[in-house]
């Protein structure tokens, strides 16, 4: 690649960080030089993964792709009494906690979620397992959400908080919960969807709301969302590796 071309490129990644490259070819044709502006080329393509990459969106599908019977897995139904409860009232009386580091914590009735800015998609669904199921999806996009409670400064992650229990472990750490970042929680197709194929959102999959994250593999995917907290470190939470699979031995950063 032409230095001028490697030059554009780092301009392009790490301008904005100031850690910008000098215009002097003498530099650019030093070994030395050289070196760093490979290494920081390597940086540049993660730089690129992370900021740019990311915004792009997943693929769609028609519906003729939509498959006749997705999948259903991990928890198909909570057993705990409260949230049978809100099963048998049709989640009338169920409220959604936006809280944490916001300026104005939320509690959203399901009616309030339906009437939030809202996105619909139709999108493959990659479980780590290996199958892959297509659905169509609609919700309440969690960018605007979250500028209706205030995002405070010093939040770093979005974390879900779902009302099963995969595991009863003695230190209660089989709570599923989930977290991810700020960019892919304003992410355009990032929804709390209540509606799947058309239809209310059923139990299997996560009534009355689940988490789609179109850009990572299913198990990000929360479902059964109780509570949602916006949090500068998951340190603090189960195992303090980000979620119930990744404290198990998965990825945080579930991307495909
Ligand atoms: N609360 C909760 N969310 C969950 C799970 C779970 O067991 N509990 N399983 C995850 C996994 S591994 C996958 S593949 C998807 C499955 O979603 P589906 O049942 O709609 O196919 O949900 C994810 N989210
Ligand atoms: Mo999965």
């Amino acid at each position: 690649m032409k230095a001028a071309t490697r030059r554009g490129l780092l301009g392009a990644a790490l301008g904005a960080t100031g850690a910008g490259v000098s215009g002097c070819d003498r530099i650019a044709n030093s070994p030395e030089a050289n070196r760093s502006l490979n290494l920081a080329e390597g940086l540049n393509f993660h730089v690129q993964r992370l900021l740019l990459g990311r915004r792009a969106l997943a693929r769609e599908y028609p519906a003729s792709a939509i498959s006749p019977d997705f999948r259903a897995n991990g928890t198909v139904n909570p057993d705990s009494e409260d949230y049978q409860a809100h099963v048998a009232g049709g989640f009338k009386d169920w409220r959604l906690e936006i809280g944490g580091l916001v300026e104005r914590p939320l509690q959203l009735s399901l009616d309030e979620l339906r009437q939030a800015p809202s996105r619909t998609q139709i999108t493959r669904h990659d479980c780590v397992e290996g199958w892959s199921s297509i659905g169509k999806w609609k919700g309440a996009r969690l960018g605007p959400l979250l500028d209706r409670a205030g995002v405070k400064p010093q939040a770093k992650y979005v974390a879900f908080f779902c009302a099963d229990t995969l595991e009863l472990t003695l230190d209660g750490t089989g709570d599923y919960y989930e977290t991810i970042d700020l960019a892919d929680a304003r992410h355009p197709q990032t929804v709390l969807a209540y509606e799947m194929n058309d239809r209310p959102l059923p139990v299997a999959h996560g009534a009355p709301i689940r988490l789609r994250l179109e850009r990572q593999l299913g198990y990000k995917m929360a479902k059964y969302v109780m509570r949602i907290e916006l949090i500068d470190s998951f340190a603090g939470l189960g195992l303090g590796k980000g979620g119930y699979w990744e404290d198990r031995g998965y990825q945080w950063y579930a991307g495909i």
